[in-house]
């Protein structure tokens, strides 16, 4: 295995001891299941790979040990990750003869000495198998470790190592551990492309999170697209850390309160440390990020709730004794959901929940965050009455409000329920509540037929469109009142449209427009989107339409059925199947009503076999996309008012208007 322990170069034991580490297991169930380990095998995964680099790197430098990390994107696509701690121990493991502590880290799953409070005081604790997971989905990883003024490195691929540990030479000014790999394109869905401005978030955000810490950040320079704001080299280190993150989040934006709330404090105990941050936007676009050892905790934990818990009974004291009444109803939901929060703690030996471990579970966590936060919270309020009078009055409106809407809601429960009344047209679907029910609204009273019969009566619906639905941009709201396509639909959705537009009453969880695979089925199909866009908006945002894609070809070949669902897959299905001189047998729909009721279910209704198009509009809620809103509108009122000239070039770029998306 390796040459290294043959030489006098092996360095001596230091206070590290090779018997720390405990359960040995090779890697090959990382290859076989990467999701298990990194959570998928797609693009956001494989940037994990660099996190669990980055946080090995974090938790050095958290102990005590380092001071400097850097982060290199190299021209070849693969990405380094050095710092300047003690250096992976390269001694012999007591368990394997002839086989290096690193060797052993670098090959075996749960290689957890880290664990060990003995050797890291504060851990993540998550990321001792980092090593491991990151080298068995690498095609190539080369690990250099500089320690007691020696530098040794060694070669891996795809999890084996492909060199013996060398000793390079020797190296005074130089210790820590890098490392540099590239994933393996096989397990990555066959893209193993790193993007630049991810990795550098990533580590700038530690940055933020440690102010102990200096990152040193380079991009080889073909890897940044145009336009991309990444820098090509920086040195990311923060003095304020979570300050100057909320600073950086906040900008311009105004806020409740005159200043943020920000500090750090010591836990009991030695247990170790809390930093927050954290401010109220008047916009009420707010955020809660937390983080244990650096790590985030997307779910937050026990440290979240000693944070709110002090923030909460901080402001009910004080608003007690300043003599506001309504402070007694005020949650914690009113007070902390629309700020933006960034609470960041470091204790030993922290505990995850689950396999994902996305919550802190540690318990003590809760009351060691709540007493060091309170007094300095209490402290912030009293040293600024009119900041805390800005936020106990915002709070009071908000719990008020809250209150408000909830009478509105057990109102409306009262109000005894009116029978439904339902278009004599619907199939509806047996099932009552909405949950995974949906309506298909089809283009012709044939087509409607078939689909009633290809359909799962449980949780399918039909609704059968006579002809053209009348232009709702175009037509003036009495027309639009009267027009009987148009009530059926309403009646059957049951939400009502525009202001007294209902979620909860929706009675499907998707509206599936069904139209023929033709230039007429396209304008019906433009024409129903502009009714949803218009009158009910949020069904769109929530992401209840959808548009059906039956095939317009059948192709029978070598006794098999295909169906495309245009000219280019038609030709590419013929190029795959046609072989010698068999003749394919080509038919083409004239419409869905050809079809008969299996080939509909088979080909455009089956949920496990469909395809269908999400429609989508923008988020509103961002300035943003209420630009994009605004433009969407304009151009809607534009080609679907008067004027036909430039409808034909908008129901044939349609695809612009949705968003491909297989269901
Ligand atoms: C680029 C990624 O992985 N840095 C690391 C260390 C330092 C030690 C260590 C790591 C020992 C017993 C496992 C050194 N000396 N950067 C990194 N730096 N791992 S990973 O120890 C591993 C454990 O079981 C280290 C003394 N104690 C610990």
């Amino acid at each position: 295995m390796s040459d290294l322990f043959d030489t006098s170069t092996a360095p001596a034991k230091t206070e590290y001891s090779a018997q720390d580490i405990e359960v040995l297991e090779g890697l090959e169930p990382v290859r076989h299941r990467p999701g298990m380990y990194i959570g998928g095998t797609d693009i956001q995964a494989m940037h994990h790979l660099v996190a669990e680099i980055l946080d090995n790197s974090m938790d050095e430098a958290v102990a005590g040990f380092a001071n400097h990390i850097d982060v290199t994107m190299n021209a070849d696509g693969s990405v380094t990750v050095a710092d300047n701690g003690r250096g992976i121990p390269v001694d012999e493991h007591p368990k394997y003869p002839g086989v290096s502590a690193l060797e052993v880290i670098l090959t075996t799953l749960h290689s957890g000495g880290k664990f060990n409070t003995a050797v890291y005081k504060v851990s993540g604790g998550l990321h001792g198998v980092g090593l491991s997971v990151v080298n068995a989905l690498s095609e190539k990883l080369v690990v250099e470790v500089a320690r007691e003024k020696k530098l040794y490195r060694q070669e891996y691929a795809k999890g084996r190592p492909v060199t013996a540990l060398e000793f390079i030479g020797n190296c005074p000014n130089r210790r820590g551990t890098s490392v540099t790999f590239k994933p393996d394109a096989e397990i990555f869905e066959g893209n193993n492309t790193f993007i630049a401005n991810r990795i550098y978030r990533m580590a700038r955000s530690k940055a933020f999170l440690f102010k102990g810490i200096k990152i040193n950040w380079k991009c080889a320079p073909e890897l940044i697209a145009e336009g991309e704001s990444t820098p090509l080299e920086a040195e990311l280190n923060f003095p304020n850390g979570l300050a100057d993150f909320l600073n950086m989040q906040i900008g311009e934006r105004s806020t409740i309160n005159r200043t943020a709330f920000v500090g750090e404090s010591e836990l009991a105990n030695n247990e170790g440390r809390v930093e927050w941050a954290i401010t109220w936007p008047l916009d009420e676009n707010g955020f809660c990020h937390s983080y244990c050892n650096t790590v985030i905790t997307p779910e937050g934990g026990t440290h979240e709730m000693g944070f709110k818990s002090a923030l909460l009974h901080g402001l009910k004291e004080y608003g007690e004794m300043a003599n506001y009444k309504k402070i007694s109803a005020v949650t914690s939901e009113d007070f902390i959901s629309d700020a933006c929060l960034m609470l960041s703690v470091f204790i030993t030996e922290p505990q995850f929940q689950g396999q994902t471990k996305d919550k802190l579970t540690s318990t003590k966590a809760t009351k060691l965050v709540e007493t060091a936060v309170k007094d300095s919270f209490d402290h912030w309020l009293s040293s600024d009455v009119e900041n805390a009078k800005a936020l106990i009055e915002y709070v009071i409106d908000r719990a008020d409000a809250r209150k408000k809407k909830k009478e509105e809601k057990v109102q409306n429960r009262k109000t005894p329920t009116k029978k439904l009344r339902l278009p004599g047209k619907l199939a509806d679907c047996s099932q009552a509540a909405a949950e995974d029910t949906e309506i298909f609204i089809v283009e012709g009273d044939s087509a409607g037929g078939s689909a009633k019969q290809g359909r799962d009566r449980v949780t399918q619906a039909i609704l059968p469109l006579r002809g053209k639905i009348l232009n709702v941009a175009s037509a003036s709201v009495e027309r639009i009142a009267q027009n009987q396509e148009i009530k059926d639909m309403i009646e059957a959705l049951g939400c009502g449209v525009k202001d007294d537009y209902k979620e909860e009453n929706l009675r499907y969880e998707k509206i599936i427009i069904m139209t023929d695979a033709d230039v007429d089925g396209a304008h019906i199909t433009s024409l129903l989107m502009t009714f949803f866009y218009q009158h009910m908006p949020k069904l769109i945002e929530n992401g209840h339409l959808f548009i059906a894609t039956p095939p317009l070809y059948k192709i029978v070949a070598g006794g098999k059925n295909y169906y495309a669902l245009d000219d280019e897959e038609k030709d590419k299905i013929l190029a795959k199947v046609v072989k010698g001189n068999t003749k394919p047998d080509i038919s083409r729909f004239k419409g869905l009503g050809e079809m008969s009721p299996t080939q509909l279910k088979e080909t455009t209704m089956d949920k496990n076999n469909r395809v269908l198009l999400r429609v989508m509009i923008p988020n509103t809620s961002t300035e943003e996309g209420r630009a994009e809103d605004f433009e969407t509108r304009r151009q809607v009122e534009r080609l679907m008012g008067k004027d036909p000239e430039p409808r034909f070039k908008f129901i044939i770029e349609r695809a612009k208007f949705v968003d491909n998306l297989d269901i």
